[in-house]
């Protein structure tokens, strides 16, 4: 029997008892068989979590008790954090490594959010009265459907899932289809910490078939989305008849920077990372790079050596350096939007097709892509690929740079390379994107808020501003001296 459904405190299998196979994209066995949710099995995932909320079992919890719940949460996924990354590999077939590079950072957000909850405070408010006590409280927003991508399938679950435990909220998460396990894995150490019954709640399945309740059904107060900017448009319009929250994460089209004066050397290295780390699979993957045209011979010529030579592998090749992309039909997408590229007039420079190794037969392998001679206007530009594909234009002055930089819907990440610490500062400013590094690329920190301008989304995840997505903001004022308002006559 399978039963990786968990609806209000019990895990059970679908109500049809239909169950999905989970393909690894590395080499198409089955890595693990979960069940697929009906709406039966959405509705009442949503009515257990509304219920619990309106119960109160959980927001009558102080935000110091749900931080030691969440701190809690992070011990036990780092007893287990082998086990965890084990699924997270074999679903999404990045290196067994990586994986463990991921849990440790979702076991690290899980300890932000937990440090950061017990700082929540009610503040005073200065109203000018003495008799008045003006009081603004953070309360719980409520139930929340929490939906992830297959890229970073527990990381980016966590971001959400952490900040709404302390915040008080009852929710539902939806993991991709393509990656479940590792969510699973993540509700039974939420289980085990001891949430109370109907808090977290767990539903498998395609966005297309379980996702229209989820986003629509009255009861739920939030979605917090993580995925495809059609898809984020999707929830955007179903969440429109009840006004509902919304956080959203829609990915990016990052422009990567680099000046004639910079570490060339670093910035080169750091460029390879930038756009071919996890095969391109990366919402900030810099795979945009504006080079001055100074400096682009040798800097094109580096990248598409460095390029040639990056190892592609399964979860447990230890010489591989990137792993394969998620799916076939992903291959396609990305296979079709180089060809489209080449039509339009990129020059391939190296790459552009799937990996003909004979052990890659049957994975997903697409190989590290360089297209030069990219316009802003062209599709291949302005549209993410999400696979390892770079596109390089030039640039001859910094206001030109800045210009190409901006000129995407996007506005997720971008990287700035320059010795020139006021030139780079001045970019950094000029540039409209949720996080800029200068002379580096990639990082990130739990403490510091992510999320993008323009089509990258709405609102922020990580930080402060994070935990403040999952709570209402009251006011309350009490007058200590009642009296009449005086405002009509009374004759
Ligand atoms: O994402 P989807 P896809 C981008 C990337 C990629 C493209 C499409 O460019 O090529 O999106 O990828 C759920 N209601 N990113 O199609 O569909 C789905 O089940 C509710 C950027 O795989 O957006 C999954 O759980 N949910 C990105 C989640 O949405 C729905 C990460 C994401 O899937 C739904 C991934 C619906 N109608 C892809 N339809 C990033 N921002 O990092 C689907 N889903």
């Amino acid at each position: 029997m399978v039963a990786t459904l968990f609806i209000d405190g019990r895990w059970r299998q679908a109500s049809d008892g239909v169950v999905h196979d989970v393909h690894s994209p590395h080499d198409q066995h089955v890595v693990a068989q979960v069940s697929q949710a009906t709406q039966a099995d959405v509705l009442d995932a949503i009515g257990a979590a509304r219920a619990s909320f309106d119960s109160g079992v959980f927001t009558s919890w102080s935000f110091k008790e749900r931080s030691d719940l969440v701190l809690k949460i992070a011990e036990l996924l780092e007893r287990d954090a082998d086990v965890i990354a084990r699924k997270e590999s074999d679903d999404t077939g990045k290196r067994f490594i990586e994986a463990q590079y991921d849990v440790a950072d979702v076991i690290a957000t899980f300890r932000h959010f937990g440090g950061l909850g017990a700082k929540v405070h009610e503040r005073s408010v200065d109203v000018g009265l003495s008799h008045v006590n003006s009081r603004i409280v953070y309360e719980s927003l409520g139930v929340a459907s929490l939906i992830g991508p297959w890229n970073y399938p527990l990381l980016q679950i966590a971001w959400k899932v952490a900040p709404a435990l302390v915040a008080g909220c009852s929710f539902i998460v939806k993991p991709s289809e393509l990656t479940p396990q590792s969510a699973i894995a993540l509700i039974k150490a939420i289980e085990e910490a001891g949430t109370p019954k109907g808090v977290a709640n767990l539903i498998l399945g395609p966005g297309s078939v379980v996702g229209t309740s989820l986003i629509g059904d009255p009861r739920i107060d939030m979605v917090s989305f993580t995925g495809g900017l059609t898809t984020g448009q999707t929830i955007m319009k179903a969440a429109v008849a009840d006004v509902k929250r919304l956080a959203l994460e829609l990915g990016g089209k990052n422009p990567h920077i680099i000046f004639a004066d910079a570490d060339l050397d670093s910035a080169i290295d750091n460029a390879v990372t930038a756009a071919f780390l996890h095969s391109g699979q990366v919402c900030s993957a810099g795979t945009r790079l504006i080079v001055e045209r100074s400096i682009h011979d040798r800097v094109v010529k580096e990248i598409v050596r460095r390029a040639g030579k990056i190892t592609l592998g399964g979860p447990d090749d230890e010489l591989a350096e990137s792993g394969p992309l998620i799916s076939q039909s992903h291959l396609m997408n990305v296979s079709l939007y180089v060809d489209k590229a080449v039509a339009e007039g990129a020059t391939l420079l190296t790459g552009g097709k799937r990996s003909d190794k004979a052990e890659h037969e049957k994975g997903w392998y697409y190989l590290p892509t360089v297209l030069d001679n990219c316009r802003s206007a062209m599709e291949c530009v302005q549209e993410e690929s999400f696979g390892p594909v770079m596109t390089v234009e030039l640039f001859d002055t910094e206001a030109e740079a800045i210009a190409i930089g901006n000129d995407t819907v996007f506005g997720l990440s971008g990287g700035v390379w320059s010795s020139d610490e006021k030139k780079a500062a001045r970019v950094a400013s000029a540039l409209r994107h949720g996080t800029i590094w200068v002379n580096d690329f990639g990082p990130y920190r739990p403490a510091a808020e992510w999320g993008g301008y323009k089509k990258s989304g709405i609102g922020r995840e990580l930080g402060e501003h994070g935990l403040g997505e999952y709570l209402e903001i009251k006011h309350i004022w009490t007058n200590n001296a009642p009296s009449r308002s005086g405002w009509f006559r009374d004759q």
